[in-house]
C-alpha cells in the first residue's frame, strides 16, 4: 500500500507541512517540524523552488528526523536536491511546464540516486494553477502553459491525464505564498472526474480556506509559508480539516 493510501485510511483528510531548507537552519527546520507535529501534521516535506544544495537538504532532514518520527518526504527542485535520509520522495512531473527539465531530464538524472539510496518514490503529477496577479516564486522560475484559475476544463484535462498515465496523486499548486489559492469550482470539477488523491496547496492561510478546499474534495492540505513564521494558524487549520 502506497504511504497515501495508508495515510488515508487512518483519516479522512491529511496535512502535510512543507519545510523549504533555504529558509532557516537545519536546527530551526528541526524546531519547526516539532510542533507541526504536535499540531498533527501527518507529514513533513522538504523542498522549494530556489533550493541548490543536496548538504542543506540533508543537514534539514537530519535535523527534522532527529526532532519527529513522522514520514518525511522529498518535495524536489531538481535532481541535485535529492537526499539520501529521505523517506519518501515525490518523484514528480510538473505536467504544464513547457520545460522538458521538470518534466522528465531532472527525473531522469535522480532515478539512480533515488534506487541507490532506497528512497520510496510516489509518482505525483504536479499542476500549477496561475491564480494571483503577482507571479509566485514557481512562475518566475519555470516556463509554463499557464492554466488560470477559470481554466477548469483544462485543469481536468491534465489531471485525467495524470490518472490515466498511473500517478499515485495529483498535486495542486497556486504557488508559495500565493494570493488565492486553487479555486473550490476547479477542485470540484477534477474530483468528480478522477479517483486519485488530490493534494492542494498555495495561498492556505486560514482553517476557513482549508475547510473550502476539503469540502470541494482535497484530500491533503499543504501548508509551507505558515511553518516561517505565523505556525500556530496549522493547529486550527489541522483542527477543522479533521473534524
Ligand atoms: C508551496 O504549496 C506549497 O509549494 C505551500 O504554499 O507557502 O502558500 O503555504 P504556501
Amino acid at each position: 500500500m502506497s504511504l497515501i493510501t495508508e495515510l488515508l485510511s487512518h483519516n479522512k483528510k491529511l496535512h502535510f507541512s512543507l519545510i523549504d531548507p533555504d529558509k532557516q537552519t537545519p536546527e530551526e527546520a528541526g524546531k519547526r517540524a516539532k510542533i507541526c507535529v504536535q499540531y498533527g501534521t501527518n507529514a513533513i516535506m522538504i523542498g522549494g523552488t530556489t533550493v541548490q544544495s543536496r548538504k542543506i537538504v540533508y543537514d534539514t532532514i537530519q535535523s527534522i528526523k532527529q526532532h519527529v518520527k513522522v514520514p518525511t518526504i522529498l518535495f524536489p527542485n531538481s535532481a541535485d536536491s535529492v537526499s539520501e535520509n529521505a523517506d519518501y520522495i515525490f518523484f514528480m512531473k510538473l505536467l504544464n511546464s513547457k520545460e522538458d527539465k521538470y518534466q522528465i531530464s531532472e527525473q531522469v538524472r535522480g532515478a539512480p540516486l533515488v534506487k541507490k539510496w532506497n528512497i520510496i518514490p510516489i509518482p505525483m503529477a504536479y499542476l500549477v494553477i496561475s491564480t494571483s496577479k503577482k507571479p509566485t516564486t514557481v512562475e518566475k522560475n519555470v516556463k509554463l502553459h499557464r492554466i488560470q484559475q477559470d481554466d477548469i476544463k483544462k485543469a481536468v484535462d491534465y489531471a485525467l491525464y495524470a490518472e490515466m498515465t498511473g500517478m499515485q496523486c495529483i498535486y495542486l499548486e497556486a504557488g508559495s505564498d500565493a494570493e488565492f489559492p486553487v479555486p473550490n469550482d476547479m477542485l470540484i470539477a477534477i474530483r468528480k472526474e478522477i479517483t486519485i488523491p488530490i493534494i492542494v496547496g498555495g495561498g492556505i492561510k486560514n482553517a476557513s480556506i482549508a475547510k473550502q478546499k476539503v469540502d470541494a474534495g482535497a484530500d491533503i492540505i499543504v501548508n509551507g509559508t505558515a511553518t516561517e513564521g505565523n505556525i500556530h494558524v496549522i493547529k486550527d487549520i489541522i483542527q477543522t480539516i479533521q473534524t
